[in-house]
């Protein structure tokens, strides 16, 4: 496999390999390493950044000479190992307090104080030089229909939400949000569910402008959906400012498998359009290459380390694979048969009116809809060359 280095652009947060491997049926089977420690593990396997939430560093409560020390502590070891800290969050679901959300819970005294713990990990990440700060509001939800006045519940969020960006605006700082979907878990049902309602919330801010999202591969499949089409629309919306990548097996628990551990053909194309954008051009994404996975509870010592690497072992692979498929003559020809290069084409001519559309006979009275509909796009071919070159075949 290929060894990673910095200009791959790969991070991880610090929850990742620092999960005690606690589940809600068993106990932690696992000590992870410190904060600093992890740091000068990760940059050893060839990871660029990290991530983290406040508590992953500075345990809730604590005091602040203690949380100066560990943050000076992690800023450091960053330091020495030349590790960038590129994104960061908040915990706003673990602690008691939060367990009818941080931004829209029913109690107000809960929302001020989830809002002042955001606002001073904001102040945190703009010290410590992260651009983007992750909002996953996993205990922003409900189980039953009765306990939540939604209207107000987004209200209250968005009133959190533009509160955070304006605070980043008025410090001037160069940071931007990013709101990180799920559809449940640990809530019954978390609201902004995938990435289209959290598009459909952000175009509702006053504050947007700084506020895209962060989509996670296991969350979209938890839903049902295709990863790949989701960061493609926040992509065509510029809302993709941050990737959580990982492994999920379809619609069931979050797993948080090992990139590709899950469904791999999809992995791929996500790659694809990571490292290669899209076929006709467009937007293209530069941020980090960031994994969100948890290191499996049946491992332990080398192979916690030995399972960060596979992530990115894993998504070098496939950009391997990306490259030689969108190279590969075959897969050109394919892509043009299949009408792909067509799409790009816009569908009224250039400056063609509305009148002109609806006067063109061949649009529609001469149009041959029974030919169209026999035509073979070859789709299956297209696919099996892709699955070809995944499997290193082709
Ligand atoms: C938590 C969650 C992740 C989010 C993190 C950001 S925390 O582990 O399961 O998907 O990305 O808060
Ligand atoms: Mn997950
Ligand atoms: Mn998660
Ligand atoms: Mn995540």
């Amino acid at each position: 496999a290929r060894k990673p280095t910095k200009q791959d652009k790969f991070s991880f947060g610090l929850w990742t390999v620092g999960w005690p491997a606690s589940d809600p049926f068993g106990d932690p089977t696992r000590t992870p390493a410190d904060p600093w420690d992890a740091v000068a593990e990760l940059a050893e396997l060839g990871v660029w950044g990290i991530t983290f939430h406040d508590d992953d560093v500075i345990p809730f409560g604590t005091g602040d000479a203690e949380r100066r020390d560990r943050i000076d502590r992690l800023a450091e070891a960053c330091r020495a190992h030349e590790i960038v800290i590129e994104m960061v969050t908040t915990n706003t679901f673990t602690h008691p307090v939060f367990k009818d959300g941080g931004l829209t819970s029913n109690d107000r005294g809960v929302r001020r104080f989830g809002l002042r713990k955001i606002l001073r990990q904001v102040d945190l990440g703009a010290e410590l030089g992260a651009n983007i700060f992750v909002m996953w509001g996993g205990r922003e939800g409900s189980e039953y229909g009765a306990s939540k006045d939604f209207k107000a519940a987004f209200d209250r969020y968005a009133e959190g939400i533009d509160t955070v960006a304006a605070y980043i605006k008025e410090k001037g700082y160069d940071m931007r949000i990013a709101l990180e979907p799920k559809p449940n878990e640990p809530r019954g049902d978390i609201l902004l569910p995938t990435v289209g309602h959290a598009l459909g919330l952000i175009a509702n801010l006053e504050n947007g402008d700084i506020v895209g999202v962060n989509p996670e591969v296991g969350h979209e499949q938890m839903a049902g959906l295709d990863y790949t089409a989701g960061i493609a629309q926040a992509l065509w919306a510029g809302k993709l400012f941050h990737i959580d990548l990982n492994g999920q097996h379809g619609p069931r628990f979050d797993q948080d498998l090992v990139f590709g551990h899950g469904d791999l053909t999809s992995a791929f194309f996500t790659v694809d359009l990571v490292e290669n954008g899209f076929p006709g051009g467009g937007p293209t994404y530069d941020g980090a290459r960031h994994f969100d996975y948890k290191p499996s509870r049946t491992d332990a010592g080398r192979s916690v380390w030995d399972s960060a690497s596979a992530n990115m072992a894993t998504y070098l692979a496939l950009a391997d694979a990306a490259k030689e498929f969108r190279a590969d003559p075959r897969v050109q020809e394919a892509m043009e048969y299949a009408g792909v290069f067509e799409l790009a084409r816009p569908t009224l001519g250039a400056g063609e009116s509305l009148s002109d559309l609806l006067a063109d006979r061949t649009a529609f009275e001469d149009f041959d809809a029974q030919s169209a509909g026999e035509r073979d796009y070859g789709f299956v071919r297209l696919n099996q060359l892709a699955i070809e070159h995944i499997l290193g075949v082709a």
